[in-house]
């Protein structure tokens, strides 16, 4: 997993998530994660279904619900430090699907990837309004730190933007997220590749 990571955000999106993922997935992203934290079971199933179509030649992940990720043949799940353990999606999912997990210091880095994380998301790295209750920026000397000890590709997120990207890049991150900078523009393609260019 290399390169620019694509999250959604409904409530934050100028053009909604279809329009938005149409658009990450014409940039061929690396991946396509589905995140919706509000919505009843039954919407997210329908969206994760319309977007899986949209995603049919790229990575696309739902995040923290391993039974929609099922129900719609995701390729598979992003969990957090309270969501299903990895292990037990592991056992629910199968070796064949991706299992990315969020962590916030090297303990969780280590034990995510003797798990048998797929990827981590290190977290959150700079400030960020998006998601409240991310944590204490960590700073890129978290992605460094993590980098020395753990082999599985680490995609930075949190409060990354064009001005601080090529540091996180420079720190070891194989990828990253930036979520607002992207869905809150009124042209999400041109920041998109703005960040693809880095690579
Ligand atoms: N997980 C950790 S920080 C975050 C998520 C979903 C939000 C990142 O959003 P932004 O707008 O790129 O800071
Ligand atoms: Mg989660």
């Amino acid at each position: 997993m290399k390169g620019y990571y694509f999250i959604t955000d409904s409530r934050l999106s100028r053009a909604g998530n279809i329009s938005d993922v149409m658009e990450a997935a014409a940039c061929k992203v690396e991946a396509v994660q589905y995140r919706n934290k509000n919505a009843e079971t039954r919407v997210m199933y329908e969206e994760a279904l319309h977007l899986r179509k949209i995603c049919r030649d790229l990575t696309f992940l739902i995040n923290d619900r391993i039974d929609i990720a099922l129900a719609v043949g995701a390729d598979g799940v992003h969990l957090g430090q309270s969501d299903m353990p990895s292990t037990t999606a592991r056992k629910l999912l199968g070796q064949e699907k991706v299992i990315g997990v969020t962590v916030h210091n090297l303990k969780e880095a280590v034990e995510a990837e003797k798990a048998g994380a797929d990827y981590l998301g290190v977290s959150p790295i700079f400030q960020t309004a998006t998601k409240s209750d991310a944590g204490k920026p960590a700073g890129i000397a978290l992605i460094e730190e993590i980098r020395r000890k753990v082999d599985i590709p680490l995609i930075a997120i949190g409060g990354i933007n064009h001005s601080n990207a090529p540091a996180v890049i420079r720190a070891g991150a194989d990828g990253l997220c930036a979520i607002s900078c992207v869905v809150a523009s009124d042209d999400a393609t041109a920041q998109i590749k703005r960040f693809q260019d880095l690579f």
